[in-house]
């Protein structure tokens, strides 16, 4: 691992599978970037119980997650892949810099608000706590780019806002983080609500495209997004449904958007929607089909986390050494 690379941190929450808005926002980029850059990704299981989860399901999601990562391109010779839990560092950290975070800062954060609103009778601590979990999985690594969707950016916001503080007390201990949004992608809406995030949770199946979907069940979802009344295939804000579906088959296929309005001129939604289906469909086949292959391969997997769990647990104690002394602990 050369010094002179910056890193990257990311994670994704085995809450559920994953879907296209994870893959176009955030994960889509991961591989991109192994290269040039240190690269940690993390499946992070801890987020994921923040909301109540079914403990066997979730081991099975966050080896599936671990899959997809590798599916969509991750190199465990290249990046280091984890799982969260493995690492106790994150959780170390987590508790110290909840005694710099201000209880009115959190509680800005609109998505605690927005899952407080969706899980009303499991409002626990974690969930609000849960931007500074993230900001100690960033900031543990010396982080300096983020890459994420753009519902991420108030959580990154706030783990810039702990950082300077934590330097301003004890001198400069964290890098400062940025997010890395992507230019097109970077918040992919619900099929079934165009003004909603795409998200794994939603209980309306036909909300998501998830990566493991089979072909028929793509174009279905595709064939029923919403749409509007209004049957012109063009970008415009007050047609979210179709500037959606827009982006989703530009990015599918690399076409640019005035190349795809131009494609669809004169065209109506019965030939525009299947054709996103097809697009889509033929993006995710390669990490649907390698997900499954990896997936026979336990073993490999394994092998996979641990040695990404060795490999993240010697970088995050560096920081969390420097943290615990300056904060005053006495050294073990
Ligand atoms: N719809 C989206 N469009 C673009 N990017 C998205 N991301 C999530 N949804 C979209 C990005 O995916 C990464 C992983 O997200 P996460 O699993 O850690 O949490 P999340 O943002 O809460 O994702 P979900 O799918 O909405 O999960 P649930 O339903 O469990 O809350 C992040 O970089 C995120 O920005």
């Amino acid at each position: 691992m050369s010094e002179a690379k910056k890193t990257i941190f990311s994670g994704v929450q085995p809450s559920g599978k994953l879907t296209l808005g994870n893959y176009l926002g955030a994960i889509r980029n991961f591989p991109i970037l192994q290269d040039e850059y240190n690269c940690i990704y993390c499946v992070v299981d801890m987020h994921a119980i923040t909301v109540r989860q079914d403990p066997a399901q979730l081991r099975k999601q966050t080896i599936e997650v671990l899959a997809q990562y590798l599916a969509c391109g991750l190199d465990p010779e290249k990046s280091t892949l984890f799982i969260q839990s493995h690492v106790p560092a994150h959780a170390e950290l987590s508790w110290v810099l909840n005694c710099y975070t201000m209880f009115g800062e959190a509680s800005r954060m609109t998505q605690f608000k927005d899952k407080s609103s969706k899980h009303a009778d499991n409002v626990n601590v974690g969930l609000f706590d849960y931007p500074v979990l993230m900001a100690a999985d960033i900031l543990l690594y010396q982080t300096e780019l983020v890459p994420v969707g753009v519902d991420q950016l108030q959580h990154i916001e706030l783990a810039r806002n702990i950082a300077q503080r934590f330097n301003g007390v004890y001198s400069d201990t964290f890098k400062m983080p940025e997010p890395y949004i992507p230019k097109a992608g970077a918040k992919i809406m619900s099929l079934a609500d165009p003004t909603r995030k795409m998200s794994k949770s939603d209980e309306n199946q036909n909300a998501f495209i998830l990566l493991m979907d089979k072909p028929e069940d793509i174009m279905r979802k595709f064939k029923r997004a919403v749409t509007d009344s209004d049957s012109r295939i063009i970008m415009s804000e007050d047609k979210a449904g179709v500037s959606n579906l827009i982006t989703i088959y530009s990015l599918a296929t690399g076409k640019t958007i005035d190349e795809v309005e131009a494609e669809f001129e004169g065209k109506g939604y019965g030939e525009f929607k299947p054709a996103v289906g097809e697009a889509v469909v033929e993006l995710l086949r390669p990490i649907r089909e390698k997900t499954e292959d990896l997936l026979k391969n336990k073993d490999y997997l394994e092998s996979v986390y641990r040695e990404g769990a060795n490999k993240a647990a010697y970088m995050a104690r560096k920081t969390l050494d420097k943290v615990y002394r300056k904060v005053g602990f006495v050294k073990r």
